[in-house]
């Protein structure tokens, strides 16, 4: 029927282990500690655990997961912290932990600089740096297989505002649950895909992995509050994706790493695999309703990247 390009039914979040509406707003901060230097410690704890999970209504996608699920938990640090990652690796493939980020080449997190046996573990330790919406993904061979079996998740270092006096304002903003950050609704969304017949193409696409998740059950959006998006797209096997705002526009940073727009008023943007940014908009000017978002690849939208905002 016309209209109804969808799925019928719904996904058990409960056995999945995660819900996509949680996964929009779950930072995961660590545990923090102060290092011998003086500096802050952020310690995070990951366990990349083999899993079935339900990926859309009735259909189960034998992934790999850090921490049970996809994406991976959100990674949110400040700018200058000291990262330590105790990672291991209870699957059943070698695999690791690949930073976008500033380190050593000891700690990449590549065959020979950091991959994991099965049964073992490796402690990542790093300086976050540069502030900006980043990702971490497993880095073993074959690449294609190990990415879009789920291992990746978001990594989003927030800047620190007393190295950016110029635009301070901004970086506060940014800064998780700082009170100018408490105006903000802010989500992550990882744009994923689903082979689930192992052809090398995606039959299913998403933001954090459950096709249409929100399309059923739509995001809600204050009105009167602004929005920021951290995007990242990581979808294997197609070279690009988008996401495309109806009935707006959005300011967009690119890979999150400055603090004024490199792009301003665009309703559309694209990523290569890796590719990420923040986006910027506000619904404040606009009657309450469901406003739609969604992949502007038509193909992509009709196979599950398709969205509504609840505008409040
Ligand atoms: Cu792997």
């Amino acid at each position: 029927m016309h209209g109804a390009n969808q799925v019928i039914g719904k996904v058990d979040h409960a056995r999945n282990g995660f819900n996509p509406k949680d996964i929009l707003t779950g930072w995961e901060t660590g545990t923090l500690s102060t290092a011998k230097d003086g500096r802050r410690l952020r310690k995070f704890e990951i366990t990349a655990i083999d899993k079935e999970i339900e990926i859309a209504p009735g259909v189960l996608f034998p992934a790999w997961t850090y921490n049970g699920r996809v994406p991976g938990p959100t990674l949110r640090a400040s700018e200058g912290d000291l990262i330590r990652i105790d990672f291991t690796n209870s699957g059943s493939h070698e695999h690791t932990m690949h930073f976008h980020g500033i380190h050593s080449a000891r700690m990449d997190g590549v065959p020979g600089a950091g991959q994991v046996a099965p049964g073992e573990t490796f402690v990542y330790e790093f300086t976050a740096e540069p502030f900006g919406c980043h990702l971490y993904h497993c880095h073993s061979f074959p690449l294609k297989r190990h990415i879009h079996k789920g291992l990746y998740g978001a990594f989003i270092i927030d800047p620190d505002p007393d190295r950016h006096p110029e635009h301070a304002d901004v970086a506060r903003s940014r800064v998780l649950a700082s009170p100018a950050n408490r105006e903000w609704q802010e989500f992550v969304m990882v744009m994923n895909g689903f082979d689930t017949n192992f052809d090398d193409e995606n039959e299913f696409y998403a933001v954090n992995t459950v096709a249409f998740a929100y399309q059923h059950d739509a995001i809600t959006i204050e009105r009167a509050r602004p929005v920021r998006i951290y995007l990242v797209n990581v979808t294997e096997f197609d070279p690009i994706n988008s996401f495309h705002i109806h009935a707006n526009f959005f300011d967009y940073y690119d890979h999150g790493t400055t603090l004024t727009p490199t792009l301003k008023t665009v309703d559309t943007v694209m990523q290569c695999q890796a590719q990420r940014g923040i986006l910027e908009f506000s619904f404040a000017n606009h009657e309450p309703g469901l406003y739609m978002f969604h992949a502007h690849q038509s193909e992509f939208a009709e196979l599950g990247w398709m969205a509504h905002f609840e505008v409040v």
